[in-house]
């Protein structure tokens, strides 16, 4: 049996906590329908017969109404691929209301019952099991209890929870489901996609949401049989979020520091989505304008945000003893019994040596 397992798309999502803006989170939603109709285009061409989705296909609260439609329109264009849903936590079957009640759906495609439920598919030999959510949190370990029917049959299990840790989001024991006897495991909810055992897996999602979904993202594609398992990840993300450093000296100016963020970014994907973090010391007087430099950035890549975690090279000790006794002094003193290791209080005695500075410049010239 050939299958293709995906969850975690989070179709309709806002990005109101994300750090890019309106315009580029829109581009976002659409880009994680464009890639999930890519992967069920990809169903159809490698001839799977089950298409596993394993929670958290759409965002309840802010998918629409079209984007169900067209969901539903998507997955009934790959009949007869049969297509086994579970909801998660960001869409679960709480009421009628459900979205996913709401939905015209096709004959091939299932979404499974609130309590641990089974669907037979006897042309396969394959029973599956899952349970789809009902509410935002569920502390109690769902599937301590499954035991599988027919152990003959080829066994799968759709599972959107935590194996990590016992946590709210239906916290699973990975060696008590591991030794149920399934022959392949289908997690959701973690983003970030792991292989925890051979035949237990969760596909992260099919595109990272943001910057602290670093990596690479696609889904999980297998073939599995009673006595055979053949299961890999396949990175398949319009999209990665990449993380960069840029070390700077106080030797060199602004130019010198965009440039240097250049050509580490020229031998980079131009499709992906940069945080690029400027550190070192700086030339007090080169700052750096981070508007500026992340439209050059996105002259040469996708998306670009820039972070400044570089140091003005005032020399402190200097500058304290030279204003002993005055304002910028006491400042200094003051700041310097602050935790420096702090950005927030770095750029405060920064900024505000900056500001007396410029007022001792303003005071002495009238
Ligand atoms: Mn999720």
């Amino acid at each position: 049996m050939r299958f293709i397992h995906t969850g975690d798309v989070h179709i309709g999502m806002e990005f109101k906590q994300a750090s890019f803006g309106s315009t580029f989170a829109k581009k976002r939603r659409y880009e994680i329908k464009e890639t999930f109709y890519r992967i069920i285009h990809r169903a159809k061409e490698n001839k799977a017969d089950f298409l596993f989705i394993s929670g958290d296909l759409f965002e309840d609260d802010y998918v629409t109404v079209g984007d169900l439609k067209e969901i539903s329109g998507q997955l009934q264009k790959i009949a007869p691929i049969h297509v086994i849903i579970i909801a998660g936590n960001h869409d679960p079957i709480m009421n009628k209301q459900s979205k996913y009640a709401i939905m015209d759906l096709s004959p091939n495609v299932y979404i499974m019952g609130t309590h641990v439920d089974k669907l037979s598919f006897d042309a396969f030999n394959v029973d599956i099991y899952g349970l789809s959510w009902h509410k935002k949190t569920i502390k109690e370990r769902m599937f301590r209890d499954i035991t599988i029917e027919d152990g003959g049959r080829i066994n799968i299990l759709l599972a959107h929870g935590d194996v990590y840790q016992k946590s709210e989001y239906l916290p699973m024991d990975k060696e008590n489901i591991l030794q149920k006897g399934f022959d392949y495991i289908a997690l959701g909810h973690i983003h970030k996609h792991d292989f925890i055992a051979p035949n237990m897996a969760y596909p992260g999602s099919p595109e990272p949401l943001d910057f602290g979904e670093t990596g690479q993202h696609g889904f999980i594609e297998g073939t599995v049989d009673k006595d055979t398992l053949d299961v890999r990840f396949v990175p398949f993300a319009k999209r990665e979020f990449i993380a960069l450093d840029v070390e700077v000296g106080d030797h060199m100016t602004l130019e010198d520091m965009i440039m240097t963020a250049e050509n580490q970014l020229v031998n980079c994907h131009r499709d992906n989505m940069y945080r690029l973090y400027f550190r070192g010391l700086r030339d007090k007087d080169h700052v750096l304008d981070k508007k500026y430099i992340k439209e050059r950035m996105e002259e040469l890549v996708a998306y670009a945000e820039v972070y400044d975690e570089t140091k003005p090279n005032y020399d402190l000790t200097r500058l304290r003893k030279e204003n002993e006794g005055n304002v910028i002094g006491k400042f200094i003193a003051y700041m310097q019994d602050q935790d420096l290791e702090d950005e927030i209080n770095r750029q405060a005695l920064y900024e505000g040596i900056e500001a007396l500075l410029s007022e001792k410049v303003k005071t002495n010239a009238y």
